[in-house]
C-alpha cells in the first residue's frame, strides 16, 4: 500500500515516526496491534460521535447483513434514513446518498454548475471538501499537512475555475462577488473550518455568505461532512441559523461505514438524474449495511440531548489544555466548537489559514508523540480536528489534562528571540 496507508493523513509523515496499526476499539478507547490502549480523540476523523463499536450500531450491521449486503435496488431503510436526515436538516428537501464526503461535495458542485449554467466556484483557503479536482486548490487536511495544497494532476483549466479567498474574510468575499458574482455557480464552505485545525466562523461571516450568494444568484453549499450532527443535531446551519441551498453530509451519518449525502432545495435537486440532466450514480450508494449503521446512529442522536453532554466535556477539555499551556509557558491557542477542537501551537487568535500556519508544527509533533506515549491518541497533524464522543468520560478528560501537562513540560521551551544559548 502506498506509504503503508490508504489515506495520506494516517501516515505520520507530518509528525514523524510510523503509524500505530489499530487492532480493535470500544467506546472512547482504541488498541494498537501491540496491545497498547489509548484514549481516542481521532474517532476515525469524526464519524464516531457515539464512540467505537456502539452496541446498537454493531447490532444493526449484524442483523442487516443476514438479509444480504447489497441489492442494487431501493429499500425502505433508505426512506427511514432520509426522513431522519430531513428531520434534522429541513433545508434538505430532497437528498441523494453517495459513498463518501468527496462524492457528496463533487456531486453538489456539478449540480450547482448544472443548475446555474455557470462554471466558477469559490472555496476558502484551508478548507477541504474531499479530493475531487475542482476543490484541490489551497485545500486543507492532507494536502495542507503534506504541503501540497494544490495537487499535481489537476488540469490548469480546472484549477482556474476555482477561486479561493481567506476564511472569515468578508471584505475579500464582497470584493470577489462584486467583481465576478454573476460568473459564480456556487460558494462552498465548511461552516466551521475543520481541516486547518478548528476555526469557528466570525459572527458576520456566514450571514455575509448567504446575503452575497443570494444577491448574485450563486448557490451556497455548506459542507457539513464534519459539522453535520457534530456541532448540533441540525449541524452548523442550525447552530448559526443559516439556510443553505445545498448541504453535504458524511462521517457521522454512516456510523463508521462509508457514507455521504448531498441534498437541498427541491427545485435544485430535481435537476439530478433520473429526474434531471445532472448525472450522478453509485453501485453501492444507499447500501443496506451502511444505511442500517446510519439509521442506528441517527436514531440514537435523535433520542436525547447528547449535545449538552458533549459541550460540557468539550469545555472541560478546552480548560485542561489551556491551563496546561499556561502553566508550562508554551504559546498555544485552543479553538473549539462543541466536541470538535484543536490546540494550535501559536499565540492566538487563529481565525484563518494564515494564522493557523503560524503554528509551530515541530512542537506539535513533539506534543503528539509525548501524548501518544502516555496513551492519548490525537490527530497526527496540527491541521486537523480532534473529536470527543458520547463515550468519553470526565475521567478521560482529566487524564488527558494530566498527560498534556506532562507532554508540554517535556517540550524544549524556545528562548525568546535575541537571547543566545549559554555556551559552556
Ligand atoms: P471523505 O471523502 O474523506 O469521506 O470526505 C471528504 C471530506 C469532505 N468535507 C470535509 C469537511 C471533510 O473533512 C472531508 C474529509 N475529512 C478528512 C479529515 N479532515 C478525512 C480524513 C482522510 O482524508 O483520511
Amino acid at each position: 500500500m502506498v506509504g503503508g496507508v490508504n489515506s495520506p493523513v494516517r501516515s505520520f509523515k507530518a509528525v514523524g515516526g510510523h503509524p500505530r496499526f489499530a487492532s480493535r476499539a470500544k467506546g472512547s478507547r482504541v488498541w494498537d496491534v501491540d496491545g497498547k490502549e489509548y484514549i481516542d480523540y481521532l474517532g476515525s476523523w469524526g464519524p464516531l460521535i457515539l464512540g467505537h463499536a456502539a452496541p446498537q450500531v454493531v447490532a444493526a450491521i449484524r442483523e442487516t447483513a443476514k438479509r444480504g449486503t447489497s441489492y442494487g435496488a431501493p429499500t425502505e431503510l433508505e426512506i427511514r434514513f432520509a426522513r431522519l436526515i430531513q428531520e434534522a436538516f429541513p433545508s434538505m428537501e430532497l437528498i441523494r446518498l453517495v459513498n463518501s464526503g468527496t462524492e457528496a461535495a463533487m456531486s453538489a458542485l456539478r449540480l450547482a454548475r448544472g443548475f446555474t449554467g455557470r462554471d466558477f466556484i469559490v472555496k476558502f483557503e484551508g478548507c477541504y471538501h474531499g479530493h475531487a479536482d475542482s476543490v484541490l486548490t489551497k485545500a486543507g487536511s492532507g494536502p495542507l499537512t503534506l504541503g501540497v495544497p494544490n495537487s499535481a494532476g489537476v488540469p490548469a483549466a480546472t484549477a482556474t475555475q476555482t477561486l479561493t479567498i481567506p476564511f472569515n474574510d468578508v471584505g475579500a468575499l464582497e470584493a470577489l462577488m462584486k467583481a465576478r458574482g454573476q460568473e459564480i455557480a456556487a460558494v462552498i464552505v465548511e461552516p466551521v473550518a475543520g481541516n486547518c485545525g478548528v476555526i469557528p466562523p466570525e459572527p458576520d461571516f456566514l450571514p455575509a455568505l448567504r446575503q452575497l450568494t443570494t444577491r448574485s444568484g450563486a448557490l451556497l453549499l455548506l459542507d457539513e461532512v464534519i459539522t453535520g450532527f457534530r456541532v448540533a443535531h441540525g449541524g452548523a446551519q442550525a447552530l448559526y441559523g443559516i439556510q443553505p441551498d445545498i448541504t453535504c453530509l458524511g462521517k457521522i451519518i454512516g456510523g463508521g461505514l462509508p457514507m455521504g449525502v448531498y441534498g437541498g432545495r427541491r427545485d435544485i435537486m430535481t435537476q439530478v438524474a433520473p429526474l434531471g440532466s445532472v448525472y450522478q450514480a453509485g453501485t453501492l450508494s444507499g447500501n443496506p449495511i451502511t444505511v442500517a449503521a446510519g439509521v442506528a446512529t441517527l436514531e440514537t442522536l435523535k433520542g436525547r440531548d447528547w449535545y449538552n453532554q458533549l459541550e460540557n466535556l468539550g469545555a472541560q477539555l478546552e480548560g485542561e489544555l489551556s491551563n496546561a499551556a499556561e502553566e508550562t509557558g508554551i504559546p498555544a491557542t485552543v479553538n473549539r466548537v462543541g466536541s470538535m477542537f484543536c490546540c494550535f501551537f501559536t499565540e492566538g487568535p487563529v481565525r484563518d489559514l494564515a494564522s493557523a500556519q503560524r503554528s509551530d508544527t515541530k512542537r506539535y509533533a513533539q506534543y503528539f508523540h509525548a501524548m501518544l506515549e502516555q496513551g492519548i491518541n490525537l490527530s497526527p497533524s496540527q491541521f486537523e480536528a480532534g473529536f470527543i464522543s458520547t463515550a468519553h468520560t470526565q475521567d478521560d478528560i482529566a487524564r488527558t489534562g494530566l498527560a498534556a501537562r506532562t507532554a508540554l513540560k517535556s517540550l524544549p521551551v524556545s528562548r525568546p528571540k535575541g537571547r543566545r544559548k549559554k555556551t559552556r
